[in-house]
């Protein structure tokens, strides 16, 4: 899932050989001339009638054709017809995703966030930004996160996102709105941007959560009472415009990047109100076991509970559970008779070639029960490798959903 939207893109056949695909996205907004049989010609007679991209061509009714003389009836039925296969299949694909939209003034401190995130997790995913519009990508742990300026010098942008807000705005399952808290001659601003944003989620009759992310909070500043004005202002006033509608929740969170503790906070609040703990916690097996080129991973307390799991294959889902789980009964027992409990448990087959490796993390409760990353793998030196990654990157992220 989070091994890259492009590479999965199951419409790609449908498209010429020089066309790229970065985001699935995008595709609803490519010309139709991207299309394999529709030539340049054709894709400029078709923009005249105001059909610019893949979406609008899919849209026409076939039975109320435009009046093209140089393009046949019949070609421009099937042209249609192919629009819409891919407009389907690419809608059906972004329902399975979890989208989440970060935008704010410029300035506002969005892409020095996602570079913390980006520089905690090398394992994050990122995209550079594309052509058209300037949008940010990154890919947290199959959670993509878009991001983009609004205000500012900006203006041409602006027309694009708040006249096609649909392009922009559907599916969306949260939205992170950044303001800076140091820069108070822009509130203003920023809170009509907001109120923007908001009408155009309630005309698309959309209505995710707002987290409004308070940036630029640095720790000397919190202290004074200005930056705390600044705060308890920014709240009324967005609290007061998210009142004029009566559908959208909002939270706050504030964040500096001086302290990348908050920024995973931050995270941490906006993935729990899109998913449950659990789908976060796969997402990231699902990334980690990706990296050690493994076939399963589960975690596991000593007492049985599943926090999480990962494979692709039912089979070895079992046997990696099974085996976890004798492996577990027969720990426990060794620890009755007073033998220290291994951090490490290894059980190799040769004949079979693979190995399942189970890796001590933390204890929970307070009855100080210990938990396990089990995996499974065919390539053990690439799991021995990274279990210090897995450690130190990914655990504290886990331990944020626990
Ligand atoms: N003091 C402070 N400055 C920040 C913080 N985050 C970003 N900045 C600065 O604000 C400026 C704009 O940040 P940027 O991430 O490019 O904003 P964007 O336009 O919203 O992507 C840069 O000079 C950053 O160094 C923060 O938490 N504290
Ligand atoms: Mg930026």
């Amino acid at each position: 899932m989070s091994e890259n939207d492009a590479k999965n893109v199951k419409v790609k056949d449908f498209f010429k050989r020089t066309v790229i695909i970065n985001e699935i996205d995008e595709i609803l907004n490519f010309k139709p001339e991207t299309l394999i049989g529709i030539d340049q010609v054709s894709s400029n007679r078709l923009a005249e009638h105001n059909v610019k991209n893949i979406e609008e061509l899919a849209d026409l009714q076939v039975d109320n054709l435009p009046d093209i003389k140089e393009i046949p009836s019949a070609i421009l039925v099937k042209w249609i017809k192919i629009a819409q296969v891919v407009v389907r299949a690419i809608k059906e694909q972004l329902k399975t995703h979890k989208k989440l939209l970060m935008i704010g003034l410029d300035n506002g401190g969005k892409t020095s966030i996602l570079a913390v995130l980006q520089d905690r997790f090398s394992i994050i995913k990122s995209l550079l930004p594309t052509r058209g519009v300037k949008r940010e990508k990154l890919d947290f742990f199959g959670y993509p996160i878009i991001s983009w300026d609004l205000g500012g010098q900006v203006q041409y942008r602006e027309k694009l996102y708040f006249n096609r807000p649909e392009l922009f705005f559907t599916e969306v399952d949260l939205v992170l709105y950044v303001v800076d808290t140091q820069d108070t001659e822009r509130f203003i601003e920023a809170a009509n941007y907001f109120r923007q944003v908001l009408k155009s989620l309630d005309e698309l009759k959309e209505a995710p959560p707002v987290l409004v992310v308070l940036s630029k909070s640095d720790q000397d500043l919190r202290v004074t009472r200005e930056w705390q004005n600044n705060i308890n202002a920014i709240k009324t006033k967005f609290n007061h415009i998210v009142n004029e509608y009566d559908k959208f929740s909002i939270d706050f969170a504030d964040t500096t990047i001086y302290q990348k503790e908050t920024i995973m906070q931050m995270f941490s609040t906006a993935l729990k109100k899109v998913s449950d703990t659990s789908e976060i916690i796969e997402n990231i097996l699902e990334d980690f076991t990706h990296t050690i080129e493994g076939k399963a991973t589960s975690l596991i307390s000593m007492d049985g509970l599943i926090f999480g799991s990962y494979n692709t294959t039912d089979t070895d889902e079992a046997l990696l559970n099974n085996t976890a789980l004798i492996m577990q009964t027969l720990s426990n027992f060794h620890n009755s008779i007073g033998l220290v409990r291994e951090n490490t448990m290894t059980l190799d087959f040769p004949l079979n070639r693979f190995t399942i490796r189970g890796e001590k993390l933390f204890e929970y409760s307070e009855l100080r029960i210990p938990v396990y990353l089990w995996l499974l793998s065919e390539n053990p030196d690439l799991l021995y490798e990274k279990i210090d990654y897995f450690r130190e990157q990914l655990l504290p992220l886990i331990n944020m959903f626990l």
